[in-house]
């Protein structure tokens, strides 16, 4: 059983994998757009441990938090975000394109298109007689992509397996949800494709794992499909470099003072379920481990600039 202190541990790993990746991007260790989900970690600390090995996970562009859930090896991840050869896609693949496929993770770029591949996961799992579920994790600009009414609806007819869990951070980089949603919410669309739909507050890590643990239940004993909307707050620009200025400061200021990991050690200290020492010797441990990792990450090689073609054609011996 993970625990909610186990839960406050993926987060602090979680924030502390982010900003690890921050350092890389001044120094142009890190090329092209990096997209972090601070402020998101309640989210995919309240997926993990609800899922196998065998079971998918399709991620988007800010798919770091959602990797870690699912088990993927950070050190494989955060050399694959500095661009080594140790990396899990051998440096080829970047930050967008975090590929495990033993553990069955995919994310991609392409707003919307983790859906439609979770879908065919999930039908896959159900033609095989396997009770393997699949999850989508997506943002709440990917819900109006005709890619997530199309696979919607197919789980719907099939009712497959399949889990999509909307981070509702109310911006789809500088358009508020409110201004592009024909409902107010994203879980009330789900009755119109015979899915479960619920809706959580995302920066509470027990009722995020209270409604993804039970739409993962459900999807592995039959009942089809669930939407679990995340409401939540990216606290950094759309990517690192954006201006931000579609949001005013008032507003920023407000939502990054309600941090999800605060609020999970407070309820941990209220209920007696950890003391202010343990809190601060996790921040501590996982601060100092990430910046080992970082440290010995940076010391790996670039792929090789005879390797630039693989990949890309069939390669006959
Ligand atoms: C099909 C497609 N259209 C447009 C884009 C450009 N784009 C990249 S991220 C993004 C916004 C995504 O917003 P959301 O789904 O809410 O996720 P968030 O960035 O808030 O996590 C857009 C429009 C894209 N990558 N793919």
């Amino acid at each position: 059983m993970v625990t909610l202190l186990d839960r406050f541990g993926y987060m602090v790993w979680m924030r502390e994998f982010e900003l690890s990746c921050l350092e890389g991007v001044p120094t142009r260790e890190i090329h092209g757009e990096l997209h972090t989900g601070v402020g998101q970690e309640a989210i995919g600390a309240g997926m993990a441990g609800f899922l196998r090995a065998d079971d998918a996970l399709t991620s988007t562009h800010r798919n770091h938090l959602h990797a870690i859930a699912k088990g993927v090896d950070m050190r494989a991840m955060l050399a694959e975000i500095f661009e080594k050869d140790t990396g899990l896609c051998g440096g080829f693949g970047g930050h967008m394109h975090l590929f495990d496929p033993q553990l069955k993770f995919s994310a991609t770029g392409i707003v919307g298109a983790g859906v439609p591949v979770a879908a065919g996961h999930a039908f896959a799992a159900r033609m095989r007689g396997s009770d393997a579920v699949a999850v989508a994790v997506i943002g709440d600009g990917a819900v109006n992509t005709g890619a997530f009414h199309e696979a919607m609806n197919f789980a719907g007819v099939h009712q497959l397996p399949l889990i999509v869990v909307v981070e509702n951070n109310e911006w789809a980089i500088s358009v508020p949800f409110d201004k592009a949603s024909a409902t107010a919410t994203v879980a009330e669309r789900a009755p119109a494709w015979a899915a479960h739909g619920v809706r959580v507050d995302g920066n509470d890590v027990e009722a995020v794992a209270q409604a993804f643990g039970g739409a993962v239940a459900r999807a592995r004993s039959g009942g089809g499909p669930s939407i679990v909307e995340a409401t939540c707050y990216r606290f950094r620009g759309h990517f690192e470099g954006d201006a931000d200025t579609y949001r005013s400061e008032q507003e920023k200021n407000a939502r990054r003072a309600v941090d999800p990991i605060d609020i999970t050690e407070a309820t941990l200290l209220d209920r007696g379920e950890a003391t202010a020492e343990q809190i601060a010797d996790i921040r501590r441990t996982v601060t100092d481990a990430m910046a080992q990792m970082l440290e010995s990450v940076r010391a790996d090689s670039s792929p090789p600039v005879e390797h630039a073609m693989r990949h890309v054609f069939v390669e006959v011996a």
